[in-house]
């Protein structure tokens, strides 16, 4: 194991090989075998309509592997790969793999405040960018600062105009030696609660699992069009079963720049897309337009819907309005994925999150005590099993309360199991704001506001929002005048903080409301925000 990465125990690690749920197998055999197999058919195809056969991604995979070699990167080193759903991603992402180079994957929207930490704790050697996002933003002059702020940062890499940097590296094919399949082989980013990033290492045959089991349990086969309308970059839309998922059957990946209805339906139309994956928010708008457009969505079978809490309204809407089925979702980057399945009956599909992909999950439901709770009881989620993390990447000391003793992940989702094994999201435990998805760690933002020079006190609470199930206020005492909403964000911004972090609201307080023991409850500023007493 990659020093700084927490091993599953032996024993454990036995069991998910005898039961097969481990194969000695590495990722990039997803690219290797699909190539062998479907050799001329279309894997990829990007959102102009450049198509890729399975034989040219393979090609431009093994090109890219071994240009990273001759650029000087070696097996086991880190690398920040930040693009937008491109076919560079892709074909970097395999070449990454062949390589042994660990990609750290972060989101289009993660700014300096995110990327540099990241780069920091990973210890990145490299930075792959794009040049730009399509809508302005310049990532060149992002990964200027970036590499001015982290030594270790050597070689940054851009697709698009590489400007003063270099363009993805390729070269002439090299034989490469083998991975290991019980290593990392990559890095996602944790939603975060503390102040400080988390990486989870995902080990090539735990994420092969990850990747061909949700591909099973989604229906996904040879004909399956899956189109990437989350970032390529989130454990849903990469691998649950996301892009990886649809290779694992030999189907088509289509990549759309951005989710929104005039990009995505015209996709689905043009490319006879039969399942994509998509957060609320944004279901719920493909569901309020669709009626209005003029789109032809029939090849449509199947919507997966996740990453925060779809309610069962909507949800019972999606067949008549998409014509299509729903499939719920949740997940965890950490690991833990619930489905629910094809043949469940409606009312299962609606009102539930889904039931654990794995025979061998070992799911806890417990107290505040950490007790478990009677059968049909609402408490925390605790989790443990073949593609679920065991401890975050050198965090050793956050790991100790992350996990228990026996090493059940503590999800902080509080959660409610029926007799069926499906499970109901009820709530959180955890000091984050999940905004349509978006997962944004209160302490991390309380930090930011806390430099604020006006800001002697910062609280950061999730208010309730119809469409995006929450959106972030922060509470603030302040010194001298109070600042407004306005001058925070731009404030925030300028720190280098992600758009999607920037609060909805702020308010001002004299002090905050406090627990029997003496901290700051959240509890209580919610309360005020929604003006509901008890
Ligand atoms: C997915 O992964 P992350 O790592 O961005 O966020 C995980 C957290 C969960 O712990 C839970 O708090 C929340 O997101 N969540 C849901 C949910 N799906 C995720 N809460 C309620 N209902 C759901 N359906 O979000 C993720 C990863 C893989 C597949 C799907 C989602």
């Amino acid at each position: 194991m990659l020093d700084g990465c927490v091993p599953w125990p032996g024993e454990l690690a036995e069991r998910y090989r005898a039961a097969g749920y481990w194969v000695e197998q590495t990722l990039d055999v997803l690219l290797r075998d699909g190539a062998r197999r479907h050799l001329d058919r279309t894997a990829l195809v990007a959102a102009d309509g450049t198509r890729f056969t399975w034989a040219e991604l393979d090609a431009w995979a093994d090109r890219i592997a071994a240009g990273l070699v001759a650029a000087g990167l070696a097996p086991q080193d880190r690398v920040l790969v930040q693009l937008p759903n491109v076919p560079e991603f892709v074909a970097l992402f395999f070449g990454l793999l062949r390589a042994q180079v660990l990609p750290v994957l972060a989101l289009p929207a993660h700014r300096e405040s995110e990327i540099v930490p990241l780069c920091e704790l990973s210890g990145a050697v490299a930075y792959f960018v794009a040049e730009d996002d399509g809508a302005g933003y310049d990532y060149r002059d992002l990964a200027r600062t970036v590499i001015k702020a982290v030594p270790s940062v050597r070689q940054v890499f851009v697709v698009g105009d590489p400007a003063e940097f270099a363009p993805l590296p390729t070269a002439d094919p090299i034989e490469l030696p083998a991975a290991d399949p019980f290593a990392p082989a990559l890095f996602l980013l944790s939603g975060g609660t503390t102040g400080t990033p988390k990486l989870i290492p995902r080990t090539h045959t735990d994420y092969l699992y990850n990747a061909r089991a949700s591909a099973e349990v989604s229906g996904f086969t040879a004909e399956t069009v899956y189109l990437v309308a989350l970032p390529a970059a989130h454990n849903f839309a990469l691998a649950s079963p996301g892009l990886l998922g649809a290779m694992s059957t030999g189907g088509t990946v289509v990549l759309a720049p951005d989710p929104s209805a005039d990009t995505v339906f015209e996709l689905i139309e043009r490319e006879r897309v039969t399942v994509t994956a998509v957060v609320p928010p944004i279901a719920l708008l493909w569901m309020d337009v669709v009626d209005f457009m003029d789109a032809d969505l029939s090849t449509l079978e199947l919507i997966q819907v996740g990453g925060a809490k779809f309610n069962p309204e909507p949800a019972a809407r999606v067949r008549e309005t998409l014509g299509c089925d729903l499939q719920q979702v949740f997940g965890m980057a950490e690991g833990l994925l619930n489905f629910t399945r094809l043949d469940d009956a409606d009312e299962l599909k609606i009102t539930t999150q889904g039931a654990p992909l794995c025979p061998a999950d070992e799911l806890l439901i417990v107290d505040e005590e950490g007790e478990p709770v009677a059968p049909g009881e609402s408490g925390e989620l605790l989790t443990r099993g073949p593609y679920t993390l065991r401890g975050y990447y050198r965090a050793a000391e956050h790991n100790s309360r992350a996990f228990t003793a026996d090493g059940f992940y503590r999800s902080g989702d509080v959660v409610r199991q029926l007799p069926s094994g499906h499970l109901i999201v009820e709530g959180r435990r955890k000091d984050q704001i999940n905004r349509g998805g978006e997962k944004i760690p209160a302490e991390e933002l309380e930090n930011h506001l806390l430099a604020h020079p006006a800001v002697h006190d910062a609280a950061v609470v999730g208010m309730p929002d119809e469409v995006m199930g929450e959106r972030t206020c922060a509470f603030v005492v302040v010194k001298g005048d109070a600042p407004a909403l306005r001058e925070v964000t731009a404030f925030l911004r300028e720190r280098g903080v992600a758009a999607y972090k920037l609060p909805d609201r702020l308010e001002v307080l004299d002090e905050f409301p406090q627990t029997k023991v003496g901290k700051v409850s959240k509890v209580a500023l919610v309360r005020l925000l929604t003006g509901e007493d008890g």
